[in-house]
């Protein structure tokens, strides 16, 4: 039987992925690989829509490919490339392009809240049509499924439009996608703002733990973490924002329920809770750091990996274009 079609991917846009992306992304995509025929991109052209310093650029597409495969998404297993080494991508989302509605795009709310972010002159035609080039990724492939963050629904909603307008205008060509969306309990907060998602591009990189930071460096920004002054350990994200995210975390790690954990610490202060999360933090990307470590130090090696993953993504994605370039009557080289 074959295995459902899969497709994920994240933004080169730091030197190192954060606590967030590993818990809400690559913990369910290294699990979700067994039963799924899975392709896993590293999305540098999305992370173009904003400005990137090209001399650290191609570094951090590197050291992106390097942690999906050392926190266990395998290159033989999945399809894990480089989404600019797949023209289709961007030949895809032209047509797409085509069949999308400004407003429809301008009510994206990624968009909406960049955009308001960093001025009109500032934001760039490639920012608006983020989404649609997100929509080529996906309906490439054929894909079922998309598993990511609630922060992503409205993307893969429009990836459905999209899929079903085109067939019913030209004739069924796409697969049409659905959103697995991992639940409240995977959203990761900032440990200094509790209130506002852990992430890459945080103004400030105090409460952010990076999957390759030195293992001191995680447990003491864990110690530091913003709690409150009722030293009680219990679950309420509303009013305790910062203990319930500890909480979150000890518990996406361990695997362990919350209320299991709160019973636990019951009648202790936060620095026990405190102290052996960092344990666990630590535990877990020790080898994780080690093995991307390891993978950047031979560049060579990764760059051929990725090629060799790129040529199965290329003919997969070739598929699909040459039947959405017939069905829209563009005329085949003879
Ligand atoms: P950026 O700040 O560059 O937008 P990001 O860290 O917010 O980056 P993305 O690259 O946009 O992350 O997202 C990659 C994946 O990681 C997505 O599936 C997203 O839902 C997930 N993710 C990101 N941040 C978190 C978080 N704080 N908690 C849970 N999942 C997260
Ligand atoms: N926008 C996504 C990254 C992304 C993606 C995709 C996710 C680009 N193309 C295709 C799933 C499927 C984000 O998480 N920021």
């Amino acid at each position: 039987m074959t295995k459902p079609r899969l497709y994920s991917g994240m933004q080169p846009s730091a030197d190192s992925l954060q606590l967030g992306n590993y818990v809400g992304a690559l913990k369910p995509w290294k699990a979700l690989q067994e039963e799924h025929d899975a392709f896993f991109s590293v999305v540098d052209l999305h992370a173009l829509t904003v400005p990137q310093d090209p001399a650290t650029l191609r570094e951090k597409i590197r050291r992106t490919a390097a942690q999906y495969i050392a926190a266990g998404i395998s290159p033989e297993k999945s399809t894990l490339y480089v989404q600019s080494h797949v023209p289709a991508h961007t030949e895809l989302a032209w047509i797409l392009n085509t069949i999308t509605g400004f407003g429809e795009a301008g009510r994206m709310t990624q968009f909406k809240d960049k955009s308001s972010r960093q001025g009109a002159d500032a934001t760039s035609v490639g920012l608006f049509a983020y989404p649609v080039l997100m929509a080529a990724d996906i309906l490439l492939y054929q894909t079922e499924v998309v598993p990511v963050g609630d922060d992503q629904r409205q993307h893969v909603e429009l990836t459905r439009d999209l899929a079903e307008r085109f067939n019913s205008r030209f004739g069924k060509t796409f697969t049409i996608p659905k959103a697995l969306i991992g639940g409240d309990d995977a959203r990761i907060y900032d440990l200094q703002n509790p209130t506002s998602k852990m992430s890459k591009s945080a103004e400030s990189m105090a409460g952010v733990i990076w999957v390759l930071d030195e293992p001191a460096v995680s447990a003491k920004k864990i110690m530091r973490a913003v709690t409150d002054d009722e030293g009680v350990v219990a679950y309420d994200r509303e009013k305790k924002p910062g203990v319930s995210n500890l909480l979150s975390i000890y518990s996406s790690l361990s695997g362990r329920a919350i209320p299991e954990i709160v019973a636990e610490y019951e009648g202790q202060g936060y620095g026990s809770l405190k102290k052996n999360l960092a344990e666990l933090v630590v535990a877990e990307f020790g080898p994780v750091r080690e093995r991307a470590h390891e993978l950047m130090a031979d560049p060579a090696e990764l760059d051929r990996l990725l090629s060799r993953n790129a040529d199965r993504a290329n003919e997969a994605a070739q598929t699909t274009l040459a039947a959405a370039y017939d069905a829209v009557g563009l005329l085949r080289r003879g």
